[in-house]
Formats: C-alpha cells, structure tokens, sequence
C-alpha cells in the first residue's frame, strides 16, 4: 500500500513518531493508501515554510505563474485517466464523473493559467487635475485551503490555482477520507514546477490540523468548502484572528418541473441531478417540485427508469451511480431515510442494497419520498441518493416552497415558456439557476457560490475567483508638483 508524507518545504517529511491514517475504497472497504495524521507542530512548520516562500512567488510575475500553471494543467492532462481512476477509487463516484472531477480541474488550471495576463485593476478618474488614480491586485500572503471529498481533486483545483495565480502561497488540508487524491493534486504541481514551499500539505482531522491552519496569525485568508456546521465553526475561528474566510457550504437544490415541461428532458435532468455522485455534491437536486398536473405521470415515469438505473462497481462504465463515499456517510443517509419513513410516503428504494459485491461497500438504494414541504428532508441537507418530491398547484406556490430553505446555492427549472424561465431567473434565490438542464454540472468560467447559509456571499471560479485571493490597494499618482487636496481644493459647483 502507497504510503504518503506531508510536503512542506518542497519535500516530502514523515514526522519522527507520526501516528497514521489509511484511506478507504467505499466500493470493496479495502485500504486505498496510508497517510500521516498531522499535528499543530506539523502546521507550524508548513506555515513557516509557506510564509518563507512568499515574497519570491509573490515578485515572481504573474504570467510567469500562469506558465507553471499550464504546466499543471499538462500533467494533469496526461495523468487524466490515473487520477480519475483514483477519484472512483477512493470516494466511489461513477467512472465518468470520476474522468470529469479531473476535467473540471484542468479546466480551472487552464483558465487561471490565463488570469495571469490579465489580474485587471482598474483606472480611476480624479477629481483634480493632474492627478493618476488607479487599482492593482496584491496576492494576500499565506493562505489556508480546507476541502471536501466529494469533488476530491476540482475543489482543491478551484482553490489552489486561483491562490498561486494570485501569488499567494499554501496550506492546504484535503479531506482525509481523499487525501490520496490530495496528495496527487501536490504532485502535479510540484511537476510542474511550482517552487518548494509555494505549495505545503499538511494531512490529518479538522479537529487538528484544519483549527491550527485558521488559528495560525501568519494565515490571512481561509478557504473551505463543507459542510454547514463545520463551516460556522471555522468562520468563528477565523473571526477571532479578523481573517477573511470563504465558506462553499450546503445546499438543499430545488428543481422544478412545470405542466408545460418537456417531461422526458426533465426525466434525464432529475436522474442525473439527484443520483448522479450518488446525490453527494452540494448542487445535488434535493428536492423536485412537481406542478400536480404532472405530478403523477412523472413520478410513474421516474420510478419506471430507476427499475433500469444500474447501481454497483463505479469502476464498470455502464453504471450508473456507486457506493456513497464512507461508513460515516453510509450511517448518516440512512438515518435520514429512516426519517423519512416516518414523516413523509416512501415511494422507491429506501434500503440498503446487500448480497453478493454489495456487502463489501457502503450501497444505498436510489430513494424517493412523496413528502409535504417543512418535514425534514424536504428541509435538511441529506448528502445522499435521497429525493423528495413535492406537489404544487402553481408557479407560485413552486418558487416559493423553492425559496423556503436555509440554503441557497442551485436551482432549476423546466418549462418552455421563455417568460416563465426568465422569471424563475429572478425569483428563485440562488447563487445559481438552470433552466431546462438540472442542478449540477456548472463550468468553471462562470462563479460558483450561493446565497443564505450556503456561504458568506463570496464566489469561486469564474474570473471572480481572484476576489478571494488578492487584496486591492488604491493607488494615487499627483503630478501637478503642489499639494493639491481632495475634497477641499476640488472644483465644485456653487
Ligand atoms: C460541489 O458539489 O461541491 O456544478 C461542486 C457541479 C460541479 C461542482 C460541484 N461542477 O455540480
């Protein structure tokens, strides 16, 4: 078994008397790869070493940056099928999804690798005369990055590139349940020529490792996508030392399927939105609100195409949703499930699948609940292959149950009444909403991010991406050689 160290410093360290941790393929339970579980003394040195780095990487100029970019990118290009077998291995999503969480990353890489010749400021007219104002970005210095295991190598791609590119340096933590796939994303960036100490890896628990990196002085920015309640505990955190934390946390997606919709597209969309990473990504489709016109044709049809949905082997391409990621995950979906059975009509699946191959992995039937909108998995964010369905009467009625949660982070309608769409363009509150395409699947050109307790109102991705990660600093230029002084010498209307 692969046995893996921290890196800091350029180097790869296995600390004197370093206790271990093992990841876990959730397919067979077997033992993917060994990890060191880190400690604050660990951190120290990481950040010691990430805060040492930083004035050459910041001085180094961007475009140059943006080169060791797109030479991660290439890596991560030729190493595609390698690491996204590992993503199906060590997390349990299909192989196809597996293939796309390494896609999105070099995607990312790419894009970022541009933002290098570009880092707009702005210029800015004074209000006197000879007088030059202008914005430049300054990256903010060592910066902390906490990530999930559900998108085990794009997550930590949205963060780390967008973080060097700015020229910034790291700590970053990877989920430990995919800390071999963390570590895969390091090594593609130390291939790629990322110099030592830009990039440090620290492995190990939130408890541990992820407190001591927000708690560290010398860390300004933290960067973590979770779940809610761990994101509320780092924001404290963070908050004490008067950082800046951005927080990708849950979501609760509602996609709506209208009387005039194309209900086989919507079939599709639902099937893929709700299922697909056996429902275990924050834009999963949670919820589906069906106008009661459509109501009992599309559940019918929808239960039709599960009896065909092959679960099992993520590693097979013809199937088409795995385990979910972990024992821990295993538990808490079916505590939900249960539930579920007691508030809500169960209309499919509901089990865990057992016998044969399945008892070696964490299965979970695909589920259905008939539910009432305010019962609590129509509510709560479940992380699972959990479906609730609502009935509405009216578009009304659909936005608002749509809107009455905590989270806001995707969205989706279907119907074919372009006024109607644009509308739910504006009444559904989300970071985003699709319109006849389901709640997952975002490029990463555009922010990513949501409103209420999703996050803090901060966006990933997109050309925005470099909000998070650099500081701006305003620039006044007077060359009139006098003391010229706004608000006071300004020319002004009597
Ligand atoms: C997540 O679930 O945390 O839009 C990220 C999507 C993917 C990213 C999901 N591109 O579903």
């Amino acid at each position: 078994m692969q046995q893996y160290g921290l890196f800091i410093g350029g180097k790869s360290t296995v600390p004197p008397r370093a206790k271990r941790f093992e990841t876990v393929n959730p397919t067979t339970r077997e033992s993917v790869a060994s990890f060191v579980a880190g400690t604050t003394d660990d951190v120290d040195r990481a950040v010691a070493s990430a805060a040492k780095a930083f004035p050459a990487w910041r001085d180094t100029p961007a475009p140059r940056r943006g080169e060791i970019l797109l030479a991660a990118a290439q890596e991560m290009k030729r190493r595609k099928d390698e690491l996204g077998r590992l993503v199906t291995t060590e997390m349990g999503k299909v192989i196809s999804e597996g293939l796309g969480d390494v896609q999105e990353s070099i995607d990312f890489i790419e894009y970022m690798a541009g933002e290098g010749r570009r880092l707009f400021g702005e210029t800015v007219p004074s209000e006197l005369r000879s007088k030059f104002c202008l914005t430049v970005r300054q990256p903010k210095g060592v910066v902390a990055c906490i990530t999930p295991w559900n998108f085990p190598t794009a997550i930590p791609n949205w963060k780390i590139a967008a973080a060097l590119i700015c020229g910034n340096t790291i700590v970053f933590k990877p989920a430990t349940a995919t800390a071999g796939c963390g570590a895969e994303v390091v090594r593609v960036y130390e291939a790629a020529g990322v110099p030592p100490g830009v990039l440090n890896f620290v492995t190990g628990s939130g408890g541990v490792v992820g407190n001591a990196m927000v708690a560290d002085p010398r860390v300004r920015t933290v960067s973590f996508t979770g779940g809610v309640e761990a994101g509320r505990d780092v924001y404290v955190r963070g908050a004490q030392g008067l950082k800046m934390v951005h927080l990708e946390l849950g979501g609760k997606n509602p996609l709506i399927v209208m009387e005039d919709a194309d209900l086989k597209l919507a079939l599709d969309g639902v099937l893929f939105g709700a299922f697909g990473t056996a429902g275990q990504r924050c834009t999963a489709t949670s919820r589906i609100i069906l106008h009661e016109e459509v109501y009992d044709e599309f559940l019918g049809l929808l239960t039709d195409r599960l009896d065909h949905f092959p679960v099992g082997d993520p590693l097979d391409p013809k199937t088409g949703m795995g385990p979910v990621a972990s024992a821990d995950q295993e538990r808490k979906v079916l505590e939900y499930i249960q539930v579920g059975r007691k508030d809500s009509k169960l209309r499919y699946g509901g089990h865990k699948l057992q016998g044969g191959a399945f008892d070696r992995g964490f299965f979970i039937e695909p589920t259905i609940f008939e539910t009432q909108h305010g019962s609590r998995i129509s509510k709560e964010e479940i992380f699972g292959p959990v479906l609730s369905v609502l009935r509405v009467p009216s578009y009304e009625e659909a936005v608002r149950v749509a809107n009455d949660v905590e989270y806001g982070l995707s969205s989706s309608i279907y119907t074919r009444d372009v006024n109607r769409a644009f509308r739910a363009i504006h009444d559904l509150e989300a970071g985003i909403t699709y319109v006849n395409a389901p709640t997952i699947g975002a490029e990463v050109q555009l922010p990513f991010g949501g409103i209420k307790n999703t996050g803090t109102g901060g966006r990933e991705a997109g050309s925005v991406a470099v909000e998070e990660f650099t500081e701006i600093k305003s620039v006044f230029i007077d060359f009139s050689s006098r003391l010229q002084k706004a608000q006071i010498d300004t020319p002004t209307m009597k």
